[in-house]
């Protein structure tokens, strides 16, 4: 099987009761970019890629697709199904942007599971799990709304509630952390995420003010040095998401004895490939870790979905999807959708995702 045809799309996806509120970011309307790629069997494999507004991560939507048309034309011809040499190929063809390679994996690993009659999940080595737990996290908010939210997506069936922190006073992010605590207490596993946005000062200073209750604290400062520099001096085990910018990344950090566990996104470290590289890595250390993306479609959230469900048990925190705050799907027969706190994993080959015909009609290169 041979890449024939590629083509990259744009699409918006408004976000629901906007702005999405992090302590680095504030968006109303994300800008996704897909890749359809087709085979010369004339098979068909969807990618997706979606970074929550330019701020949030090194990474913003036009970056993307530049990146995307940067490779295509040396893409042409190429095998997806054999994955390891398709990475090393997208390697030689452009430094970096892992997050538009993701893209292509993404897609690869759907037109393989074509082929081959098989899903996502059972290329990646097989689901121990048909029904994937997911996890809430809110938007940087007041007091009363976040502690709502918390009874709420209890209720609902979720295990794991991460509240978003930073970018305001820390006496702020401080009452609603103990709020939260007071309302659900050990109810559901709770993280605390900065999104980079914290001073190691203000760092110390929550982890203190909170030393009773028992969280996670996820990337609250914007480098591995700042976290290494508090580090002994926290109260929590600490998460590092924003820095696991790559595997050697993530082993340092591991290595520098500065991460209990990981928050990680499939784009960010550039596919399904590398994130299940990734995941081993955790297991061997057993460290906890999550698998979601920035934001995104349907798309995105079926290639979580099939990792999530391979992930040990033991040590998955869960896959995160923007659905809850976005309308509408792609594929309108058989959407990704989140019920109690958890997202059925799709059947059928490859991603078990296909978009509606003529959904996607911005199309941004065809090669
Ligand atoms: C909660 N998330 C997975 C969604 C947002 O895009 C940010 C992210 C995180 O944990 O940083
Ligand atoms: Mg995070």
């Amino acid at each position: 099987m041979k890449i024939s045809k590629m083509v990259i799309y744009k699409h918006k996806l408004p976000v629901k009761n906007g702005p999405y509120k992090m302590a680095n970011a504030n968006v109303n309307c994300l800008d996704t970019t897909l890749v359809k790629l087709v085979s010369d069997c004339g098979l068909v494999g969807w990618g997706e890629t979606c970074p929550v507004g330019p701020t949030y991560a090194p990474s913003h939507a036009k970056g993307a697709r530049a990146a995307l048309m940067e490779m295509a034309p040396g893409l042409m011809g190429q095998s997806p199904s054999q994955l390891r040499l398709l990475h090393r190929t997208m390697s030689v063809l452009l430094n970096g942007h892992n997050y538009a390679k993701a893209a292509i994996d993404i897609a690869a690993y759907d037109l393989l599971g074509k082929k081959t009659g098989q899903s996502v999940a059972e290329l990646l080595g097989g689901p121990e799990t048909l029904n994937v737990p997911s996890y809430y996290a809110t938007a940087v908010g007041p007091v009363e709304e976040i502690v709502r939210l918390a009874s709420e997506k209890y209720k609902e069936g979720y295990t794991r509630f991460q509240i978003k922190i930073g970018g305001r006073e820390v006496d702020a992010d401080i009452e609603v952390i103990q709020k939260v605590w007071e309302t659900v207490g050990c109810k559901m596993r709770l993280a605390v995420d900065g999104n980079r946005g914290l001073t190691t000062r203000d760092t110390l200073l929550l982890s203190k003010e909170c030393k009773h209750i028992p969280f996670v604290l996820e990337q609250p400062c914007d480098s591995l040095e700042e976290l290494l520099a508090i580090r002994s001096q926290l109260y929590h085990p600490l998460y590092i998401d924003e820095s696991g910018v790559s595997i050697s990344a993530v082993i340092r950090a591991i290595s520098l004895g500065v991460a209990d566990g990981f928050g990680m996104k499939v784009t960010r470290i550039g596919g399904l490939m590398p994130m299940s590289l990734f995941s081993g890595i955790c297991e061997a250390r057993n460290l906890p870790h999550t698998c979601d993306d920035a934001w995104g479609g349907d798309i995105i959230s079926a290639a979580c979905v099939h990792m999530g469900a391979t992930i040990n048990r033991k040590l998955f925190e869960g896959t995160w999807i923007a659905q809850p705050y976005i309308e509408g799907h792609y594929d309108s027969k058989n959407p990704i959708m989140l019920k109690g706190g958890h997202i059925r994993l799709p059947e059928g080959k490859g991603l078990g995702i296909v978009p509606d015909d003529g959904f996607f009609v911005d199309e941004v290169a065809s090669y």
